[in-house]
């Protein structure tokens, strides 16, 4: 039919078209999020909603600390009113909408729910209020995910032992049950405990959070093991009771760093695999590996170092085979917050360096923020995008492509509506996510931390992590969007990153119009007395 030459026209026009057709097919989704892909904002209980004590709510550990010990904190200060969103919850609504979000990531304050810890007495003014919230949201199209245990533990349950007590894994169990019973008709996305690793780090670690103990070589890896049990105990609770009727989805909240190993010398990346291997294999392999247990590796080091220092144990207390099966497969997707990436060394500097015992000793590699990458307001952060990118790959590759929700990432800024810090951070880690969705990782959605400036734990009022800035010296404790809140909008409704939008936070806001009547008013007064 062709000549010889036809056919070789033909022939080539046909690898263009082809060449054409995969490199698009290549490039769109490096560039577009799905549409099914869900964004959203975040935040916790204790750091926004204030009222500490109002309509029965009972006091947590941090309503304990703040009040008993506020030397602790940096400015002294407490969350008794915070961004008082307790009161506020409908304007944070707006505020979700304004952004355009479908997802509300917010925790319940266990005890507004029950005042006494445990589950035998129920106090119907808490239910109330999260009633209201997650109508509210429902009626305005978000999307509740809700956190059932975001750190404020009752401080009742402190005085029996906190999380040291093998008896929480009940408490939380029966907590949790309240929970979907209450709000499982509505709300179908829940994550049970957020950063365990933190939570414990701080808290029974180095005790810079309450209970304050420092136990960072025994008590630490107690805090992450009952952490563990009580989180498949509410995910088991889900299954058996609740998934037929309600049919929603339970994870947890696992916070990762990225960890490069600082030189390709075998000590350094032996030294990074333990490094992470306690910082988020802990949690993440006995839930999400198909062995299930504690990472080998991390049973290694902890026995090896028990055993030097003389115990006749680890000081890792192990599973047993009817555990490890409990909690493996516990979480119908990980929750990640991702905040920063670590560059992980071990050489003889590291010796001396580390209480002994400590996790930190355990692991025996030290880490460091590369001092290149642009600075934030926060010191343990650093903006390194790609390190998401490369965390998101390794979690596929090592468990099987999970489910993931990104459900933190943010960086922390002083006041101010021009935050082209946070601007940057967040367009570097969204790429980071275009990246890691077109090589197929099963991300489903990412939440920005946090919808508001809020309360910063020990840190008090010091950092600002939000998209929209809070007046915390107004008692309306008014919300103003940050440039990074235009950013984040546009975001969203395009589903690119659009790096040449540049919008102007004080444009229409109350100051430029004051600034510009003033001049007006020169002008004016100026014609007149010439
Ligand atoms: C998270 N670190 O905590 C918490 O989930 C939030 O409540 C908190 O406000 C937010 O991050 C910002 O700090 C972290 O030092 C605290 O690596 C500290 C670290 C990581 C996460």
């Amino acid at each position: 039919m062709f000549s010889t030459n036809g056919r070789f026209v033909f022939y080539i026009c046909w690898l263009l078209t082809i060449s054409a057709a995969n490199t698009r097919i290549k490039t769109l989704p490096t560039k577009q999020f799905p549409r099914e892909f869900s964004f959203g904002a975040a935040t916790a209980a204790y750091q926004i909603e204030g009222a500490w004590d109002v309509d029965g709510k009972g006091p947590s550990i941090w309503d304990y600390l703040v009040h008993t010990d506020p030397g602790h904190i940096t400015d002294k200060s407490n969350g008794d009113i915070a961004d008082n969103s307790y009161y506020n919850y409908k304007r944070d609504i707006e505020m979700l909408r304004e952004l355009g979000v479908s997802h509300y990531r917010f925790s319940i304050s266990w005890t507004r729910i029950l005042p006494f810890g445990r589950a035998n007495y129920v106090n119907q003014r808490g239910i109330d209020y999260y009633n209201k919230l997650i109508d509210e949201l429902i009626a305005n199209d978000i999307v509740p995910f809700t956190t059932i245990y975001h750190w404020d533990l009752p401080q009742i349950l402190q005085e029996h032992g906190g999380w040291m007590n093998e008896k929480i894994v009940d408490w939380f169990g029966d907590y949790a049950r309240i929970l979907f019973q209450n709000f499982g008709d509505r709300v179908k996305l829940w994550t049970t405990i957020n950063e365990p690793f933190v939570h414990c780090y701080f808290s029974y670690g180095y005790g810079v959070h309450p209970p304050r103990i420092r136990s960072p070589g025994v008590q630490f890896y107690e805090c992450g093991r009952q952490i563990l049990l009580a989180n498949a105990r509410a995910y088991h609770i889900y299954n058996d009771e609740f998934r037929s009727t309600q049919g929603g989805k339970v994870g947890i909240g696992l916070n990762s760093e990225h960890v490069f190993p600082a030189s390709d010398s075998k000590d350094d990346i032996e030294g990074a695999k333990d490094y992470l291997a306690i910082h988020f294999g802990q949690y993440m392999h006995p839930i999400f590996s198909k062995s299930g247990n504690y990472p080998q590796r991390m049973i290694h080091r902890v026995q090896a170092a028990s055993t030097a220092q003389g115990h006749n144990s680890s000081r890792l207390r192990g599973f047993n085979r009817e555990q490890i099966t409990y909690i493996k497969g516990s979480a119908d997707f990980l929750g990640l917050n991702h905040y920063y990436t670590k560059y992980v060394y071990r050489n003889s500097s590291v010796i001396g360096v580390f209480e002994v015992p400590s996790m930190d000793d355990d692991a025996f590699a030290d880490s460091y923020l590369d001092q290149s990458w642009p600075s934030s307001h926060a010191p343990w952060i650093r903006e390194y995008g790609p390190g998401l990118h490369h965390l998101l790959v390794h979690i596929k590759d090592t468990y099987g492509n999970p489910l993931v929700y990104i459900t933190e990432n943010g960086v922390s800024t002083t006041a101010g509506l021009n935050d082209h810090t946070r601007v940057s951070y967040y367009r570097s880690y969204l790429s980071a996510v275009l990246e890691a969705l077109a090589e197929g990782c099963n991300v489903q959605g990412y939440f920005a931390w946090s919808l508001m400036d809020n309360y910063e734990w020990s840190h008090g009022y010091t950092h600002r992590f939000g998209l929209y800035e809070v007046d915390w010296e107004d008692p309306e404790r008014t919300r103003t969007p940050r440039k990074s809140a235009f950013v984040y909008r546009e975001i969203i409704r395009s589903r690119t990153i659009d790096y040449n939008y540049n919008p102007d936070p004080y444009a229409g806001s109350t100051s430029t119009i004051t600034s510009s009547l003033l001049v007006l008013v020169i002008v004016v007064l100026a014609g007149l007395i010439s």
